[in-house]
């Protein structure tokens, strides 16, 4: 856990972009953490942060790696959102550190220089017409002003900045001073910052930002400075990544200023379980009391419950900060198509009091449900559940990655419209706007972090990596939608020091999803306490990888008649056959296909099927439709995401025009064939597994697909 500590004036040596390029010298990054600094020794190809830059920190030690609960509105809170147009600047490019050295952070930055417009959230590459800011590599600087009311004072109330992720590392100052600092771009940060405000009158949030990725962030990505001054002007150099998604950075998600009493509740961990019909939540709830300012309380905060059902009618109650509630004739948390109400979430209404009285008020939704899992099959609520799903991405244009709630409300339409009755956060995890949609229609998740195509597995990268997976259970292990965490994707694993690094990390993700001190009811017996199945999704040639024996659960991305065997649709059913037998058979566990499919140009036909047309995308899914069906009969085969759910952006490359063509989906998400051939599988499956009755319209487009399954 990295605390930024009580100090007034820290150095922090950075080096980054421009200037290294220009004299290289070794450079050090120093983390300044509670309990001692770190210093990662650079090598000349890195990039990090940039220039040598002053940070100012508060008085109070925070915990950067908690973004706290999600902020919501109560009795005893309230929520306020910083989302809008906010001013903006990128760094020159040839002088990064220029921001830092002329404090752009102490005063507004339209008055450092020019500022435009930017959404937040959103990613800021493509909301202009300007290359230098699609492109940019490097800090950029945004800020606002906002007020909060005296009253916040008067009432002693203790006020949060929340900011749901900041693209790549982030720094945050309240009124010119930092607050808090973040590395990873899609998890939360927060910091309290009552105490940093003035009330009544004009605050200034500035937020310092910076995309650059090296060996040693999550995802990994490198600089490399282009020496040849015969083919490169000085100072030339360029980002690579191992992914081939858009690298989009800007403040992605919603920033809320909120309020909590100054004894508040902290934090909420549950977990469910189910005995006969009657459901059982654990829970427990740390309760704190802030540092800044006088202490309201007389004696320990109590803590005490409210259930309350769908419709907020009151279910049961219940004292005490840790323990167990009992529901009879539960309504318990079911995936979509699994019943005839998926999603089902009860609201815990947590409170927290002192002899006075209720102090804050925290409403925790909770979908009870179990989940299981052998060596052959997973479960939900005991049944065997099998996956069908996509691969994803937060992608759509202009706003990049920036969370959009009509594009959140199209995307699950979406895939209710598929039969789908999951998804993969590919390759990073999503807003918790997305989430909650998830835990709300009853689509399950693989919750994945940001390792994608790791290599090199290294100490330093597997702490990080260790760090990211605590942050993002914390964040996520309430959600009754994850079902599974994924520490990564297509690891080169076949590198020999992937076998510790993987075991390491998995142990680390279990005990993770472990910590409680109630009485354990959830599968108590699994290795390890953990809660959910843990996974990996591979690609390396399984007699020759080193993660998989580490994982609960196998996924594999293969795509035979693509990048192998191009062209050749007919050998995919004996390859996918033969591929996923052979997992199975050498590590005696579920296995499912996380990733499948080809390219297509929408519009463009072709018949005999050809690659990059239509058809040849949806005969390349028959095809691998028939082996899924002959696992499946194996009775081991857990289920089938295909790549991708829609079509998304990718950096400029000569094998894919922009973007990425795999989607069942355009980017502007109107189906494809496959789009239309895949809602005939789906539901044709949730008819035989789930036994659902397919809707009027499915499959009316024609005979893409087998209509005697239907
Ligand atoms: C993969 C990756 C995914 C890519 C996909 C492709 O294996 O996991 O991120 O987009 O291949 O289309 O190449």
């Amino acid at each position: 856990m990295y605390l930024l500590c009580t100090i007034s004036v820290e150095k922090l040596s950075y080096c980054m972009t421009a200037s290294c390029l220009n004299n290289r010298p070794a450079a050090n990054v120093q983390d300044k953490q509670c309990g001692g600094g770190n210093t990662v020794e650079m090598e000349t190809y890195i990039t990090i942060a940039i220039g040598l830059l002053t940070v100012v920190l508060g008085t109070q030690c925070a915990d950067n790696t908690w973004g706290g609960l999600y902020p919501r509105e109560s009795e005893s809170r309230e929520v306020r959102s910083l989302d809008g147009l906010w001013n903006f600047r990128l760094a020159p490019l040839e002088d990064p550190e220029k921001g830092f050295r002329e404090e752009w952070y102490a005063q507004p930055l339209r008055k450092t220089g020019a500022v435009i417009s930017m959404p937040v959230p959103s990613s800021y590459n493509d909301v202009t017409q300007d290359k230098a800011l699609r492109d940019h590599i490097g800090w950029a600087w945004y800020d606002r002003t906002f007020y909060v009311p005296t009253r916040w004072q008067e009432d002693k109330q203790r006020v949060v900045l929340r900011l749901g992720s900041a693209h790549y590392n982030s720094i945050i100052y309240l009124n010119g001073v930092a607050v808090t600092s973040h590395e990873g771009g899609h998890l939360p940060i927060m910091s309290e910052i009552t105490s940093g405000l003035v009330y009544g009158q004009e605050n200034l949030v500035t937020v310092a930002i910076n995309n650059t990725l090296t060996p040693e962030t999550i995802p990994q990505g490198s600089i490399t400075y282009h020496d040849d001054l015969t083919r490169y002007p000085p100072g030339y150099f360029t980002q690579s990544y191992n992914f081939d998604f858009t690298n989009y950075a800007g403040l992605h998600r919603p920033v809320y200023v909120y309020t909590t009493p100054r004894t508040y509740i902290e934090d909420i961990f549950v977990t469910t379980d189910i005995s006969g019909t009657d459901g059982i939540i654990s829970y427990d709830i740390i309760t704190a009391t802030t540092k800044i300012g006088p202490k309201r309380l007389n004696d320990a905060p109590g803590c005490s419950m409210k259930v309350l059902d769908k419709d907020g009618s009151h279910v049961t109650s219940a004292i005490g900060c840790q323990g167990s509630i009992m529901i009879s004739n539960a309504s318990l948390w079911w995936p979509y198509l699994m019943s005839e109400d998926p999603g089902y979430l009860y609201t815990l209404k947590v409170a927290v009091s002192d002899t006075e009285g209720i102090l804050d008020v925290y409403p925790q939704k909770v979908g009870i449900r179990t989940i299981g899992w052998n060596s052959t099959t997973l479960t939900i609520n005991n049944k065997p559940v099998y996956l069908r799903g996509c691969g994803k991405h937060e992608d759509a244009d202009i706003r990049g990655k920036g969370v959009d709630y009509p594009l959140i409300v199209k995307d699950f339409s979406l895939l209710k419209w598929l039969g789908a009755n999951s998804f993969r956060t590919s390759h990073y995890p999503y807003a918790e706007e997305i989430m909650d949609m998830a835990d709300q229609e009853g689509i399950m998740v693989v919750d994945e972090c940001p390792a994608i195509g790791l290599s090199g597995f290294g100490e330093t990268l597997m702490n990080k990596h260790i760090s990211v997976m605590e942050e993002l259970v914390h964040r996520d292990r309430n959600r009754p939608s994850v079902i599974m965490w994924s520490v990564g994707n297509e690891p080169r694993s076949d590198q020999a020091a992937a076998k510790d690094y993987f075991r390491l990390v998995v142990a680390a993700t279990r005990a993770a999803d472990a910590t409680r001190p109630v009485t354990k009811v959830v599968a108590a017996t699994k290795a390890e306490d953990s809660s959910r199945p843990v996974t990996c999704v591979l690609n390396r040639p399984k007699y020759k990888e080193y993660a998989g024996s580490s994982l609960d659960i196998i996924l594999v991305n293969r795509y035979y008649s693509w990048y192998s065997d191009t062209g050749h649709l007919e050998i995919i059913k004996l390859q996918t056959v033969t591929e996923f037998t052979e997992w199975h058979e050498l590590h005696n566990k579920p296995v499912m296909i996380s990733e499948y499919g080809a390219g297509s140009m929408p519009g463009l036909h072709t018949d005999p099927a050809f690659t990059w047309s239509e058809e040849y995308q949806a005969e390349l899914m028959l095809q691998n439709f028939e082996a899924f069906d002959e696992l499946r009969k194996k009775g081991y085969f857990i289920g089938e995401m295909i790549w991708n759910f829609a079509d998304f952006a990718t950096p400029q490359e000569y094998n894919r025009p922009g973007a990425c063509m795999k989607g069942l989906f355009t980017r502007a998400r109107q189906p494809k064939l496959a789009g239309h051939l895949m809602r005939v599988h789906y539901w044709s499956l949730a008819q035989k597994i789930d036994n659902v009755t397919v809707p009027e319209g499915v499959g009316r487009l024609g005979s893409v697909y087998n209509w005697k399954n239907l």
